[in-house]
């Protein structure tokens, strides 16, 4: 497109102010800020004003009163005594040694709660061995790999603002002994943000302000970075997705596999009972008959809090941010020629930019908006869609706030009762404290084992078993 033409579409869109510095601007300004244009989908833009920055009812309401939890497959006492769990695993381990299976991990985000000034990725979390989050996954992904006898590549969804460090990372580290080819990464979208007006903010006469458009985004940035054509190139059908900021996360498990392939399920979850009535997870849900995801923001306290007639928190599935994804879903939904997209959610931050009088601002309180899509957000539109429940202490523990809940503190914690849950199976009984948590740093790595089938297994091959004490890592 010319500069005429992009300057008529984007005046005749009530976007034409983008141009009022253009005269001002060096060649090589001049031709950035044409390309970021480029990018824009005006229509798709002008739809979200109309729907999340003018409608009076943003967004769309729930009606609340129609939403039913959503069944689940509940855990067993005993996984490896459980005939239906164990026909899973079978059907899992085959699809993961058939090579069918891919990780994929959404490490966009900033991480600003945290107060860590780098991709949190990099973020030191192990309680002896102080290894990154990257490398726990690294090393879980490698750990399934040299088990099953296959390569399984990894996807890492990175933004603009986190794309070079977070490469760089793995580079530095030898990609954690992984194969550097079956690391791949790709940025996920940006969308333009804008004023109470729906009118694009201008970061500076040359650039026009660009957010990342969520971690639904990773659907068509798989399909737009080629990521979904390599993985149909390597045979891969499956994806296995978790969040960066989650060391506990059960990244290849064959039972969720297993479960996802025997439903004929396009996207399926795992579900962890809520730790406490407004603990901050998604809730699954069932809304005219469709499974979806409502935030914990959006439902209202008093369902967060509802109980069933034995007392029972009625909304009790926690969704933790860990699905299956098929491929082919990913492709229907984040193609380029699809009728069937993510819906947008309107957020409303502090976003620096240029007054009217050309002034660069950095506002106070928030002055813009910028959408984001959520990947959960995908579950309605699905086939068949699986939730199975998980055990949160083999699975679930994020790093988010600097202290307190969801904290280095308590997620360093619950690592060491993993260790010692899984050290007390095979008859080591560690001195803890009053709530429950060993008394000094252990750490078990993943290369060792992964989960605890596999943790009592290996012990038990071990020739001489190491003596357990401080700073014991295995
Ligand atoms: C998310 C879920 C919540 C629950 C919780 C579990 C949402 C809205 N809520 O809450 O229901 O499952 O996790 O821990 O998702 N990310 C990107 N690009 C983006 C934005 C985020 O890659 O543009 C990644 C980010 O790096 C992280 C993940 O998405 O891995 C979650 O992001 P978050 O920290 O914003 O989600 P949170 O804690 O609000």
């Amino acid at each position: 497109m010319n500069v005429e033409e992009l300057k008529n579409s984007f005046e005749k869109a009530g976007q034409g102010h983008v141009f009022k510095y253009f005269g001002e601007l060096s060649d090589a300004e001049k031709s950035a800020l044409l390309s970021q244009l480029e990018q824009v989908d005006l229509d798709e833009l002008a739809r979200l004003d109309k729907e999340l920055v003018f409608a009076e009812n943003k967004g769309g309401a729930v009606d609340f009163s129609k939403l039913e939890p959503a069944p689940y497959m509940p855990l067993p006492a005993d996984k490896t005594a459980d005939a239906e769990w164990q026909k899973a695993k079978e059907i899992g381990e085959k699809a993961i040694r058939d090579g069918r299976l891919a990780a994929f991990v959404v490490a966009g985000g900033q991480g600003t709660r945290l107060g860590f000034n780098a991709p949190k990725g990099l973020y030191k979390v192990t309680p002896v061995k102080h290894k990154s989050l990257f490398q726990v996954f690294a090393e879980k992904i490698l750990s399934a790999s040299r088990k099953y006898g296959v390569r399984i590549p990894w996807l890492v969804m990175t933004s603009h603002i986190n794309d070079a460090p977070t490469r760089a990372f793995f580079e530095e580290n030898g990609f954690f002994g992984l194969p550097k080819d079956d690391v791949i990464f790709f940025k996920q979208g940006l969308m333009p943000a804008v004023d109470c007006n729906g009118k694009i903010l201008l970061e500076s006469k040359s650039k026009i302000a660009m957010t990342p458009d969520g971690h639904g985004g990773c659907l068509r940035g798989m399909c737009r970075s080629g990521a979904i054509a390599e993985l149909e190139k390597r045979g891969v059908d499956c994806i296995s997705y978790f969040q960066v900021d989650n060391p506990l996360v059960n990244i290849i498990d064959p039972y969720f596999l297993g479960f996802h392939i025997m439903g004929g399920s396009e996207m399926s979850s795992k579900m962890i009972p809520k730790a406490y009535e407004l603990e901050k997870v998604g809730h699954f849900c069932t809304l005219d008959g469709k499974t979806c995801v409502v935030e914990y923001s959006d439902l209202p306290a008093e369902y967060q809090k509802q109980r069933d007639e034995n007392g029972k928190l009625r909304f009790v599935a926690g969704s933790v941010a860990i699905h299956i994804l098929d491929r082919n879903f990913v492709e229907k939904l984040g193609g380029a020629n699809t009728d069937t997209k993510l819906p947008f959610h309107r957020a409303d931050k502090k976003i620096p930019c240029l007054d009217e009088n050309g002034n660069q601002t950095k506002p106070e309180k928030p002055n813009g908006i910028k959408f984001e899509m959520f990947v959960f957000d995908a579950l309605p539109m699905a086939k068949s869609p699986v939730i199975i429940e998980g055990f949160r202490g083999d699975e679930f523990s994020p790093v988010k706030n600097a202290e307190g809940l969801d904290s280095p503190a308590t997620c360093k914690n619950h690592q060491k009762q993993q260790a010692a849950r899984w050290l007390a199976k095979v008859g080591k009984k560690l001195d803890t404290d009053s709530e429950n948590v060993p008394v000094f740093d252990i750490e078990v790595s993943p290369l060792f084992a992964s989960n605890e089938e596999d943790f009592v297994a290996n012990w038990n091959e071990l020739a001489a078993k190491p003596e357990i004490g401080n700073n014991f890592y295995l």
